[in-house]
């Protein structure tokens, strides 16, 4: 069996393969939101061991990564590269490009196979120099195309006009993610017809990695059915008495889904 990180694998090929053995959609958010290093470090390990069999990939917080440190972080990478699961770090990258590229590299460094930019930034000396240090190192890069929250109607849903057409802001980014061949787009779960218009606009080409299961209201079945590839869930299953059972349980709903 290949495993995550060992070879010429890339991310989207490997997160596919994953979730197929596994059998899962799920991508567990690894949310270490406050200090000491070494008690967030033995929380998120102790995570990982319950409900492993459930998931195909995990995703950290840039948060997980300020509040462990950079060495602890590695030691969660490679614990979850063991389980074979490919490590996504959400960043939400938004910079100009040479500051894209500088902290993309050094997260791919750190051993992360993929990250989460912002579209905002543009492609010109924006986003261009991160999808080729991706491309490089074969790890892949992944754009928010509408989040979960209730704020983002503000921006990804706004009208605006582009190239003498009025579009909503969430239409033009997925049109760039497929014209800059992402390895994936963030659509949040809490809006299936969302999810539905987005997948339209993506096709085939492009994976959606949905946010927003549980907590924040949206449902496994309502965002596959919509058209999401993969869930990313933190709080429903690492808040729940027993994050093994939760785990287990959106891999069956995903399955059944
Ligand atoms: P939870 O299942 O606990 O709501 O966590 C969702 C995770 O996905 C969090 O890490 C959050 O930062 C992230 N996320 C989100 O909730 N909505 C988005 O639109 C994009 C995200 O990355």
């Amino acid at each position: 069996m290949k495993k995550a990180g060992e070879d010429g694998e890339k991310f989207r090929d490997r997160i596919a393969r994953v979730s197929h053995e596994k059998s899962s959609r799920t991508i567990l958010a690894i949310d270490v939101n406050s200090g000491p290093a070494e008690k967030g470090l033995s929380w998120s390990l102790d995570l990982l061991a319950k409900t492993h069999p459930y998931l195909c990939g995990v995703k950290l917080g840039r948060q997980t990564v300020l509040n462990l440190g950079v060495a602890k972080t590695v030691r969660l990478i490679h614990k979850a590269h063991k389980s074979d699961f490919p490590c996504i770090i959400d960043d939400k990258i938004n910079d100009i490009g040479e500051t894209n590229r500088a902290i993309g590299e050094a997260y791919f460094r750190m051993g992360f196979d993929a990250i989460i930019a912002n579209p905002f930034a543009g492609w010109k000396e924006g986003l261009e120099p991160l999808f080729q240090a991706a491309r490089r190192a074969g790890k892949g890069v992944i754009l928010l195309v509408y989040m979960s929250h209730p704020g983002a109607d503000e921006s990804y849903g706004q009208r605006v006009m582009t190239e003498g057409h009025s579009k909503r802001q969430f239409v033009t980014f997925a049109e760039k993610a497929v014209r800059w061949r992402a390895d994936g787009a963030v659509v949040g779960a809490t809006r299936p017809e969302i999810v539905k218009a987005a997948r339209q606009v993506l096709g085939r080409r492009v994976p959606i990695y949905s946010p927003g299961v549980g907590k924040q209201g949206g449902t496994v079945r309502e965002a596959l059915k919509a058209g999401a590839d993969y869930l990313i869930i933190g709080r429903s299953i690492w808040q729940s008495d027993d994050p093994e059972k939760a785990a287990l349980e959106f891999a069956k709903q995903s399955i059944a889904s």
